[in-house]
């Protein structure tokens, strides 16, 4: 049922939870967004999620929601306009597919590894750029992943690598994906520039350098 109330708790910086928020916006999906100070959760988050503690949480006709994959698709499958999921079984499968790569494999090498590599720094940025190659040959071709238009892979994508994890490969003085080497992901990135619902979720840049480069120290002096 696609009427009722909308709620989401999030937080600027987050990748998960702006993913959701391109979804809703693409969509045109009202929604109540409440804004979390993750070292000062609040009793709602914890009450809500009290599992994992964590943004983004979706609360919709009484159903609570937390996981951003998961929010996206139940987005889908509610309001069907614009659709963001192929119909397709086997693309579907392989959307998921690329996007749990992108939050656990991309994410554990282009942050943490990256971070606590002292001397091996080159080794583990090539190690980052040949997980990328995989998706500067997926989105070879097309406009977007999810082809003629944005789709649930853009986001998840989107919302961790040029909007995210970019941000601190930018503060650590890195361009780890350059023109020459990945012309395809750039090309995507600007076409993704273009579409309103991406533009409006975009984490200020500076504040997020900020905040990624904050989360790197405490990284390294753990
Ligand atoms: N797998 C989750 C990850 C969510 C997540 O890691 N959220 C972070 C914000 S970027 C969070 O709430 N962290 C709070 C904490 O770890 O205490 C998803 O896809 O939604």
């Amino acid at each position: 049922m696609a009427e009722g109330i909308v709620k989401l708790l999030g937080f600027w910086g987050s990748p998960f939870s702006r993913r959701v928020e391109m979804a809703l916006k693409l969509k045109g999906v009202p929604y109540e967004y409440l804004e979390e100070d993750l070292p000062n959760k609040t009793p709602l988050l914890l009450e809500l999620n009290p599992i994992h503690k964590k943004v983004p949480v979706l609360v919709h006709n009484g159903n609570i929601l937390p996981e951003s994959h998961l929010i996206l698709e139940y987005i889908d499958q509610t309001w069907s306009n614009n659709p963001i999921l192929p119909q397709d079984p086997y693309e579907k499968a392989m959307a998921r597919f690329w996007a749990k790569f992108v939050d656990d494999q991309i994410l554990t090498l282009g942050f943490r590894s990256l971070v606590k590599a002292e001397k091996g720094r080159e080794v583990a940025i090539e190690e980052t750029r040949e997980q990328i190659m995989f998706l500067e040959k997926e989105v070879t071709g097309k406009d977007f992943f999810g082809g003629k238009t944005i789709g649930f892979l853009d986001m998840v994508v989107a919302s961790m690598i040029p909007f995210c994890l970019a941000r601190l490969w930018e503060g650590m003085g890195i361009d780890m994906i350059p023109r020459e080497k990945f012309p395809e992901l750039n090309r995507w990135i600007k076409n993704l520039k273009e579409v309103e619902a991406v533009r409006e979720c975009i984490p200020p840049r500076d504040k997020q350098i900020e905040r990624m480069t904050n989360i790197a120290e405490k990284i390294k002096s753990a």
